[in-house]
């Protein structure tokens, strides 16, 4: 199989049928490295709905994805076998069977041995990714881009709303709190008591003021050290990024990262051993010029070029 992105100065970018960057559409028993999948379920969101739509529209966005990365001198396309493995089933109206096929698919890949870039989809969704991932690698180090913490209490009487993914990877001992790290984050929050979790389990928090006041080449240089095997998950919130930069989410957040910024730390990362990732809450309904999926396609460039660069 060949895992050849389709040429855009052989067919227009605006021609033929929408896949994550053009690249074939296989199933999930192929022979692929790196499977990009969609999650199409938002029922877990607590304002704007929308983001079950996502992985269409970023299929279409991507378009516009190419392969070579200027900055690190090479093709994601090169180095890895990349496809669109297509949808992770899901229930629209029932989350728990949402989580158990979610869970089912992605610890199917993992079973292949394939990484993936998972496709939100509300953030609820990184726990059932988190729940299989653990059951093969165990515990694992999260990058974690937000706006939020995403370490709050129950809503409405219900644990695993789009905020808590955190809380429950925590609590499960899916991740280790102590190697984990979180980008972006800002308030408002709805209680100084809201940073207590993040405090008592040791989650290095870094926040938009760490990056700005001390400029952003020092801010990089600040970030710990991601070499070695320890196996690393990914998950980047696309409402870490400014709603200037990001209107189309669910949650919009302002004060927030701008997409230079997000690209130049994601590509100031070198990341031992990562298993897996994923881009979610982007939310198409309110989306202004495709912006919002753009900047999603963009940050799975980043994390493609971040998976192949560590594949030679
Ligand atoms: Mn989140």
């Amino acid at each position: 199989m060949d895992y050849k992105q389709l040429s855009g100065r052989e067919f227009p970018r605006f021609s033929a049928i929408k896949t994550f960057f053009r690249l074939p559409h296989v199933d999930v028993d192929a022979d692929y490295e790196v499977g990009i999948f969609g999650i199409p379920y938002d029922g877990a969101v607590s304002y704007r709905p929308g983001a079950r739509f996502a992985p269409s529209a970023i299929r279409e966005a991507s378009s516009l994805g190419r392969g070579f990365h200027w900055e690190r001198g090479l093709s994601f396309l090169d180095k890895l076998k990349v496809a669109d493995i297509g949808d992770s089933p899901t229930v629209p109206i029932d989350q728990a069977q949402t989580y158990e096929r979610v869970e089912k698919f992605v610890g199917h890949l993992l079973g292949n041995d394939k990484r993936f870039i998972a496709v939100g989809g509300d953030h609820s969704l990184t726990l059932p990714i988190l729940r299989a991932a653990n059951k093969k690698y165990g515990k694992l180090r999260l990058i974690h881009f937000d706006a939020h913490l995403d370490t709050y209490p129950a809503a409405w009487g219900c644990e695993f709303h789009h905020g808590a993914f955190v809380r429950h990877a925590v609590s499960e001992n899916l991740i280790d709190p102590k190697a984990s790290l979180q980008i972006g984050i800002r308030g408002p929050l709805a209680g100084g008591e809201d940073l207590d979790f993040v405090k008592d389990h040791g989650i290095q928090v870094t926040t938009v003021d760490d990056l700005r006041i001390g400029g952003l080449e020092a801010f990089v240089k600040s970030l710990p050290n991601f070499e070695g095997d320890t196996p690393t998950y990914l998950s980047f919130d696309i409402d870490c990024l400014d709603p200037s930069c990001a209107p189309g989410t669910g949650t919009p957040v302002v004060g927030g990262l701008t997409t230079y910024e997000t690209q130049r730390i994601l590509r100031s990362f070198n990341i031992g051993n990562l298993v897996g990732a994923d881009v979610v809450e982007v939310s198409p309904p309110f989306d202004s010029s495709d912006i919002t999926s753009l900047a999603a396609m963009d940050t799975m460039f980043e994390l493609l070029c971040l998976m192949a660069s560590g594949s030679d």
